[in-house]
Protein backbone atom coordinates (compact mmCIF):
# COMPACT_ATOMS: atom_id res chain seq x y z
CA UNK A 1 0.00 0.00 0.00
CA UNK A 2 1.02 3.50 -0.42
CA UNK A 3 2.12 4.91 2.73
CA UNK A 4 0.09 7.79 3.82
CA UNK A 5 1.98 10.81 3.42
CA UNK A 6 1.40 14.68 5.07
CA UNK A 7 2.62 17.72 2.87
CA UNK A 8 2.23 19.91 5.94
CA UNK A 9 5.68 20.75 6.95
CA UNK A 10 7.60 19.32 4.21
CA UNK A 11 11.52 19.38 4.64
CA UNK A 12 14.27 19.34 1.69
CA UNK A 13 17.47 19.09 3.02
CA UNK A 14 20.45 20.63 1.47
CA UNK A 15 23.94 19.55 1.95
CA UNK A 16 25.94 22.59 2.71
CA UNK A 17 23.57 24.27 4.98
CA UNK A 18 23.26 20.53 6.99
CA UNK A 19 26.78 19.44 7.07
CA UNK A 20 27.75 21.94 10.11
CA UNK A 21 25.43 19.99 12.21
CA UNK A 22 24.88 16.79 10.02
CA UNK A 23 22.25 15.54 7.57
CA UNK A 24 20.46 12.79 10.21
CA UNK A 25 21.18 15.16 13.45
CA UNK A 26 19.33 18.16 10.86
CA UNK A 27 16.74 15.48 10.17
CA UNK A 28 15.88 13.82 13.43
CA UNK A 29 15.76 18.26 14.66
CA UNK A 30 12.98 18.66 12.35
CA UNK A 31 11.01 15.70 12.99
CA UNK A 32 11.24 16.83 16.66
CA UNK A 33 9.68 19.68 16.05
CA UNK A 34 7.25 18.63 13.89
CA UNK A 35 8.35 18.22 9.95
CA UNK A 36 5.91 15.07 8.59
CA UNK A 37 7.87 14.76 5.24
CA UNK A 38 11.27 14.56 4.22
CA UNK A 39 13.03 14.66 1.00
CA UNK A 40 16.71 14.03 0.81
CA UNK A 41 17.94 16.57 -2.40
CA UNK A 42 21.80 16.65 -2.86
CA UNK A 43 22.34 17.58 -6.89
CA UNK A 44 25.73 16.68 -6.95
CA UNK A 45 26.20 13.81 -4.63
CA UNK A 46 27.66 10.33 -6.12
CA UNK A 47 25.41 7.85 -5.76
CA UNK A 48 27.08 5.71 -3.49
CA UNK A 49 26.83 8.34 -1.04
CA UNK A 50 23.59 9.63 -1.67
CA UNK A 51 22.28 5.46 -1.13
CA UNK A 52 24.21 5.53 2.04
CA UNK A 53 22.44 8.95 3.22
CA UNK A 54 19.10 7.82 2.28
CA UNK A 55 19.30 4.39 3.67
CA UNK A 56 20.27 6.29 7.04
CA UNK A 57 17.44 8.42 7.12
CA UNK A 58 15.13 5.94 6.07
CA UNK A 59 16.17 3.58 9.26
CA UNK A 60 15.41 6.79 11.10
CA UNK A 61 12.01 7.94 9.69
CA UNK A 62 10.46 4.50 8.73
CA UNK A 63 9.68 3.39 12.61
CA UNK A 64 8.56 7.26 12.85
CA UNK A 65 5.88 6.86 9.94
CA UNK A 66 7.66 9.59 8.15
CA UNK A 67 8.24 9.00 4.32
CA UNK A 68 11.30 9.56 2.77
CA UNK A 69 12.01 10.57 -0.86
CA UNK A 70 14.82 11.54 -3.06
CA UNK A 71 15.11 14.02 -5.16
CA UNK A 72 15.53 13.63 -8.92
CA UNK A 73 17.30 10.24 -8.72
CA UNK A 74 14.77 7.41 -9.19
CA UNK A 75 17.59 5.13 -9.18
CA UNK A 76 18.88 6.48 -5.74
CA UNK A 77 14.89 5.56 -4.03
CA UNK A 78 15.45 2.28 -5.40
CA UNK A 79 18.25 1.18 -4.06
CA UNK A 80 17.47 2.85 -0.77
CA UNK A 81 14.44 1.71 -0.42
CA UNK A 82 13.06 4.87 -0.02
CA UNK A 83 9.44 5.86 -0.33
CA UNK A 84 9.47 7.61 -3.33
CA UNK A 85 10.47 10.47 -5.62
CA UNK A 86 10.62 14.32 -6.29
CA UNK A 87 10.88 15.11 -9.93
CA UNK A 88 11.26 18.24 -11.92
CA UNK A 89 10.74 18.93 -15.57
CA UNK A 90 14.90 17.92 -16.72
CA UNK A 91 13.90 14.49 -14.82
CA UNK A 92 12.62 11.02 -15.58
CA UNK A 93 8.79 12.00 -16.22
CA UNK A 94 6.35 10.78 -13.60
CA UNK A 95 5.16 7.69 -15.48
CA UNK A 96 8.68 6.25 -15.92
CA UNK A 97 9.42 6.93 -12.20
CA UNK A 98 6.14 4.85 -11.42
CA UNK A 99 6.86 1.76 -13.51
CA UNK A 100 10.51 1.61 -12.04
CA UNK A 101 9.45 2.06 -8.46
CA UNK A 102 5.65 0.92 -8.48
CA UNK A 103 2.20 1.47 -7.59
CA UNK A 104 2.93 2.17 -4.20
CA UNK A 105 5.67 4.81 -4.82
CA UNK A 106 4.95 8.63 -3.79
CA UNK A 107 5.62 10.53 -6.51
CA UNK A 108 5.94 13.98 -6.69
CA UNK A 109 6.47 16.49 -9.38
CA UNK A 110 7.48 20.30 -9.66
CA UNK A 111 5.66 22.78 -11.19
CA UNK A 112 6.69 26.53 -12.26
CA UNK A 113 4.55 27.56 -14.91
CA UNK A 114 1.08 27.33 -16.64
CA UNK A 115 2.48 25.83 -19.62
CA UNK A 116 3.57 22.54 -17.56
CA UNK A 117 0.74 21.63 -15.96
CA UNK A 118 -0.45 19.65 -18.83
CA UNK A 119 2.33 17.73 -17.96
CA UNK A 120 0.25 16.47 -14.38
CA UNK A 121 -0.67 13.00 -15.28
CA UNK A 122 -1.92 9.84 -13.22
CA UNK A 123 1.60 9.08 -12.02
CA UNK A 124 1.75 12.18 -9.74
CA UNK A 125 0.56 11.92 -6.37
CA UNK A 126 1.26 15.76 -5.24
CA UNK A 127 2.51 18.79 -7.01
CA UNK A 128 5.23 21.38 -5.18
CA UNK A 129 4.72 24.33 -6.63
CA UNK A 130 6.44 27.55 -6.61
CA UNK A 131 8.66 29.29 -5.97
CA UNK A 132 5.70 31.16 -4.22
CA UNK A 133 8.01 33.83 -2.56
CA UNK A 134 11.99 34.40 -3.30
CA UNK A 135 14.55 32.14 -2.57
CA UNK A 136 18.17 32.41 -2.07
CA UNK A 137 18.23 28.47 -2.04
CA UNK A 138 17.60 27.71 -5.69
CA UNK A 139 20.06 30.03 -7.94
CA UNK A 140 18.24 28.60 -11.19
CA UNK A 141 14.71 28.65 -9.89
CA UNK A 142 11.97 30.38 -11.62
CA UNK A 143 10.69 33.95 -10.59
CA UNK A 144 8.39 34.39 -7.76
CA UNK A 145 4.82 33.23 -8.44
CA UNK A 146 3.44 35.48 -5.60
CA UNK A 147 0.41 34.29 -3.79
CA UNK A 148 -2.29 35.36 -6.73
CA UNK A 149 -0.34 33.61 -9.67
CA UNK A 150 0.40 30.65 -6.97
CA UNK A 151 -3.58 30.86 -5.75
CA UNK A 152 -4.80 30.72 -9.81
CA UNK A 153 -2.21 27.75 -10.42
CA UNK A 154 -3.16 26.28 -7.57
CA UNK A 155 -6.94 25.78 -8.41
CA UNK A 156 -6.44 24.31 -11.60
CA UNK A 157 -4.46 21.18 -9.91
CA UNK A 158 -6.30 18.16 -8.98
CA UNK A 159 -3.78 16.41 -6.86
CA UNK A 160 -2.44 17.73 -3.30
CA UNK A 161 0.08 20.59 -3.75
CA UNK A 162 2.84 22.02 -1.10
CA UNK A 163 4.34 25.52 -1.52
CA UNK A 164 8.05 25.91 -1.99
CA UNK A 165 10.45 28.93 -1.91
CA UNK A 166 11.04 31.63 0.41
CA UNK A 167 9.16 30.01 2.62
CA UNK A 168 9.21 30.56 6.93
CA UNK A 169 7.10 30.71 10.35
CA UNK A 170 6.43 34.33 9.58
CA UNK A 171 4.96 33.47 5.94
CA UNK A 172 4.02 30.10 5.61
CA UNK A 173 0.32 30.69 6.69
CA UNK A 174 -0.12 33.15 3.68
CA UNK A 175 0.99 30.05 1.58
CA UNK A 176 -1.59 28.06 2.89
CA UNK A 177 -3.90 30.86 2.38
CA UNK A 178 -3.17 30.81 -1.12
CA UNK A 179 -4.24 27.15 -0.97
CA UNK A 180 -1.41 25.12 -0.42
CA UNK A 181 -1.79 21.97 1.60
CA UNK A 182 1.58 22.06 2.86
CA UNK A 183 4.97 24.21 3.04
CA UNK A 184 8.05 23.02 1.88
CA UNK A 185 11.16 24.55 3.16
CA UNK A 186 14.68 23.89 2.84
CA UNK A 187 16.58 27.16 4.65
CA UNK A 188 14.22 27.74 7.41
CA UNK A 189 14.92 24.88 8.68
CA UNK A 190 18.69 23.47 7.39
CA UNK A 191 20.40 26.88 8.21
CA UNK A 192 18.19 27.77 11.60
CA UNK A 193 20.74 28.43 14.43
CA UNK A 194 18.32 25.50 16.09
CA UNK A 195 17.05 23.55 13.53
CA UNK A 196 13.98 22.02 16.27
CA UNK A 197 12.82 25.09 16.87
CA UNK A 198 12.90 26.74 13.68
CA UNK A 199 10.01 23.34 12.60
CA UNK A 200 8.59 23.84 15.77
CA UNK A 201 7.70 27.59 15.06
CA UNK A 202 6.44 26.44 11.80
CA UNK A 203 4.41 23.90 13.05
CA UNK A 204 2.80 26.33 15.20
CA UNK A 205 2.20 28.74 12.33
CA UNK A 206 0.94 25.74 10.11
CA UNK A 207 -1.72 24.35 12.49
CA UNK A 208 -2.91 28.00 13.37
CA UNK A 209 -3.46 28.85 9.40
CA UNK A 210 -5.14 24.80 8.87
CA UNK A 211 -7.12 25.36 11.70
CA UNK A 212 -8.73 28.87 10.43
CA UNK A 213 -9.16 27.64 7.45
CA UNK A 214 -11.28 24.94 8.69
CA UNK A 215 -13.56 26.41 11.10
CA UNK A 216 -16.72 27.53 9.13
CA UNK A 217 -17.49 31.26 8.75
N1 LIG B 1 12.43 24.54 -5.62
C1 LIG B 1 11.81 25.69 -5.81
S1 LIG B 1 12.33 26.90 -4.73
C2 LIG B 1 13.40 25.81 -3.98
C3 LIG B 1 13.32 24.57 -4.59
C4 LIG B 1 14.11 23.40 -4.23
C5 LIG B 1 14.30 26.18 -2.85
C6 LIG B 1 13.54 26.46 -1.61
O1 LIG B 1 14.43 26.76 -0.58
P1 LIG B 1 14.08 27.75 0.61
O2 LIG B 1 15.36 27.88 1.36
O3 LIG B 1 13.02 27.09 1.43
O4 LIG B 1 13.62 29.04 0.00
MG1 LIG C 1 14.87 17.60 -10.11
Amino acid sequence: MKPRFDLSLYLVTDPAMTAPRGLLATVAAAVAGGATLVQLRDKDGPAGVLIEAARALKAFLAPRGIPLLVNDRVDVARAAGADGVHLGQGDAPPAAARALLGPDAIVGWSITAESQLTAIDAAVDYVGLGPIFPTGTKPDAAAALGEDRFAALRRRIRVPVVAIGGITAANAARALAAGADGVAVVSAICAAADPRAAAHDLRAAIDAALASRARPR
